[in-house]
């Protein structure tokens, strides 16, 4: 049966890669062209390879969509990571992605039904060829409508691997501050992240986590980027350090440097500081100034140097008193046992943490069985 594979335009993004639609669609044409039909005819085999093509190429493009789309998807993001991409790239903006490729993979599945349904009333060898050119030529455009959702699934794949993946539930210190003043030299000091320091602005871009041991819980220490206190013209890298105080912290270390080498006065410091207290009510932020090696003003903050280590030992312990393990208590549970008589009955046993409640079946059978023995008991 003669076929022409479908043209594709050699179209390159301007960096010169192949738009994603060249790679699925070369990777599904080559597996529907190995398509081996049986049949006793020929006209069988030549009906059977057709409605094969058809299956396996939209097959492929499609497990290819939901290869693209799967780490993005609910309930594979946690809210924080949700919040950095709405943050980065407009709210909203994921879903719609996601919402495109999943309308395409619908289109797919309707065009292979249609051609399908062709494919038997079709008549001998050249019918069957110009249907499935016909629907390679389709599926071929549907894919590359959805080449601009598919590079943007890419981008937002790659932001997120290129971030720390937090705990929800573990405690969160996050270290924050205008930049340059000691927050990465500070996170060294405090945990196992080792971040890189340097003596200008914006040397860290993005979040890093390190952990340091509670001794009742692990702890996760968030580098951020520096904050310049100017939120209608915030970059990016101010913007995820603002989104993890409010979407990560359990506590904010606010650092302040009053040395004046950070080239921000302790006033501007102190006014972002007064800002986040009021925008944050609920969120304990403890304030420290840095470089006490350098200056010491006369205030009751608690005062550290990351070159020497002075003060770090009482930093550590206020830290302690005031982190709390993120994310909400679990509801109580109910008595696995009737509450009848409860003062002939021991305590019912509780769940431990973290496991799941007795499957409702289970909880009735519990309960009936703790019934009987009430029963015998009473009538003994
Ligand atoms: N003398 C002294 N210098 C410090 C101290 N902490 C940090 N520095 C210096 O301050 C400069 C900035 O330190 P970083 O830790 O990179 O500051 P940062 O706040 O993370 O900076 P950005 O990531 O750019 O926002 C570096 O040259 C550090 O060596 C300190 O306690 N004492
Ligand atoms: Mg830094």
């Amino acid at each position: 049966m003669p076929e022409r594979l479908p043209h594709h335009p050699p179209i390159r993004s301007p960096d010169g890669r192949a738009p994603p639609s060249v790679g699925i669609l070369d990777v599904a044409f080559h597996r529907a062209s190995l398509v081996t039909p049986h049949g006793e005819t020929k006209a069988a085999r030549d009906r059977l390879r057709a409605r094969l093509k058809v299956v396996r190429s939209s097959a492929t493009v499609v497990r290819h969509l939901r290869l693209e789309s799967r780490p993005l998807v609910r309930p594979g993001l946690t809210e924080f990571e949700r919040a950095l991409v709405d943050a980065r790239y407009g709210a909203g903006a994921l879903d719609r992605h996601l919402l495109r490729l999943r309308r395409a993979e619908e289109r797919i599945r309707g065009l292979a039904r249609d051609a399908e349904r062709e494919s038997h009333r079709a008549e001998g060898p050249d019918e069957l060829g110009e249907m499935i050119r016909r629907f390679y030529g389709r599926l071929s455009s549907f894919v590359r409508e959805i080449d601009v959702d598919i590079e943007a699934l890419r981008t937002i794949a790659r932001f997120l691997s290129d971030r720390p993946h937090l705990e929800p539930a573990a405690p969160t210190l996050v270290v924050a501050g205008f930049p340059n003043v000691g927050k990465s030299s500070l996170v060294a000091r405090l945990s196992s992240a080792r971040p890189r320091v340097a003596d200008y602005p914006f040397t860290t871009l993005s979040i890093a986590v390190g952990h340091a041991d509670l001794g009742f819980d692990r702890l996760q220490v968030v580098d951020t980027p520096g904050v310049l206190g100017r939120p209608n013209r915030a970059n990016p890298a101010e913007v995820e350090a603002t989104t993890t105080v409010r979407g990560a912290a359990s506590v904010v270390l606010f650092v302040l440097d009053p040395s004046g080498r950070s080239e921000h006065s302790l006033e501007e410091q102190e006014s972002l500081l007064a800002r986040w207290k009021e925008e944050f009510p609920n969120l304990p932020i403890l304030a420290v100034e840095t470089k006490s090696d350098l200056v010491r003003t006369a205030s009751d903050r608690p005062k550290v140097s990351a070159v020497t280590g002075e003060g770090i030992d009482d930093l550590w312990k206020e830290v302690r008193t005031l982190v709390r393990p993120r994310g909400e208590l679990p509801p109580l549970e109910e008595s696995v046992v009737a509450p009848e008589e409860p003062e002939e009955e021991p305590p019912a046993p509780r769940p431990a943490a973290g496991r799941r409640r007795a499957a409702p079946r289970r909880r009735a059978a519990l309960a009936e069985s703790s019934r009987r023995v009430r029963k015998s008991r009473r009538s003994s």
